[in-house]
């Protein structure tokens, strides 16, 4: 592998800070931007503010998709633009903005394309984009994480990987295009993108092998499912906020406090670190801070 394009695959948060963790946007400009104007007001309010993207940003729903449930594909998939501002955003401040590979992300950089709207949704993307903005996906996803770690106790990904991984720091010998892996990077990069579960057993055996190799964790963060209730806990080692498959009113991304320990999934809290994107009319504890 040629050091010259080695892009580091992995990351480390730091102990301090608060950051904000929130799973597939699938092209919608909404929730993106109520996102953006909670990371906005933590800065303006004097804190370290991380942003941690958890995948699959393209590939909103079709018109069909639209007409068939409005109550959970409400938006106009804006996905050129949607790229072009996360790109922005982590241009000015890579040290903040942290974007994971999502499996209809891969699609665009060396994976295989989707099909959950089109028969091929990365053809489909790449046809209305203009040149920059097909160059902007490239920059983006091209320089994609596979995975993060917050000292408080989480680790994150898209999907939920199995426990074949050996070192956290694997990761980072991943090569994005599929075929130029071995097959061990191979599995790591399916792992990391594109399961949706796992036993507790496996999940706890993965955490114990990055808590060895890097740092502890005691619960893993992922995006990739979909929940009408906006967030979902299948085991203590798992948990996942929601915001794509959800009503707007029920969408959540996650707040923590990164100098907190975290014991596991049970000390995420709905309403204190798993909040809603959008205010709630009538129902205080909308935004409890
Ligand atoms: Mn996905």
């Amino acid at each position: 592998m040629s050091e010259a394009w080695w892009i580091p695959r992995t990351r480390l948060l730091p102990a301090r800070g608060r950051a904000l963790i929130s799973a597939d946007l699938h092209g919608s400009m909404v929730d993106f931007e109520a996102l953006l104007g909670r990371f906005e007001a933590l800065r303006r309010a004097g804190e370290e503010a991380h942003w941690v993207l958890l995948g699959d940003l393209v590939h909103g729903p079709s018109e069909a998709a639209r007409a068939r449930d409005p109550a959970i594909y409400d938006y106009e998939d804006a996905s050129p633009a949607l790229v072009e501002a996360v790109l922005e955003l982590r241009r000015a401040d890579p040290e903040h903005v942290h974007v994971l590979l999502g499996n209809h992300d891969h699609g665009h950089v060396g994976g295989p394309p989707t099909r959950k709207f089109y028969p091929d949704e990365v053809t489909h993307l790449e046809g209305r984009c203009t040149s920059a903005q097909r160059a902007a996906i490239r920059e983006l996803f091209g320089e994609a994480l596979l995975s993060a770690i917050a000292p408080c106790g989480l680790l994150l990904a898209h999907a939920c990987p199995d426990d074949r991984l050996v070192r956290f720091a694997d990761l980072d010998e991943v090569e994005l295009v599929v075929g130029a892996n071995d097959a061990y990077h191979r599995h790591l990069l399916g792992a990391f993108t594109r399961p949706y579960g796992q036993p507790e057993a496996v999940t706890r055996r993965l955490l114990e092998k990055v808590s060895a190799s890097a740092l502890p964790v005691r619960a893993l963060v992922h995006g990739h499912e979909r929940d009408p209730a906006g967030w979902y806990s299948e085991h203590p080692a798992q948990l996942s906020p929601v915001i794509f498959g959800a009503p707007r009113a029920a969408r959540r991304y996650l707040e923590v406090d990164l100098s907190a320990e975290y014991a596991d999934a049970r000390a995420l809290r709905d309403g204190i670190e798993i909040r809603r994107i959008h205010e709630v009319h009538g129902e205080p504890g909308g935004d409890p801070r």
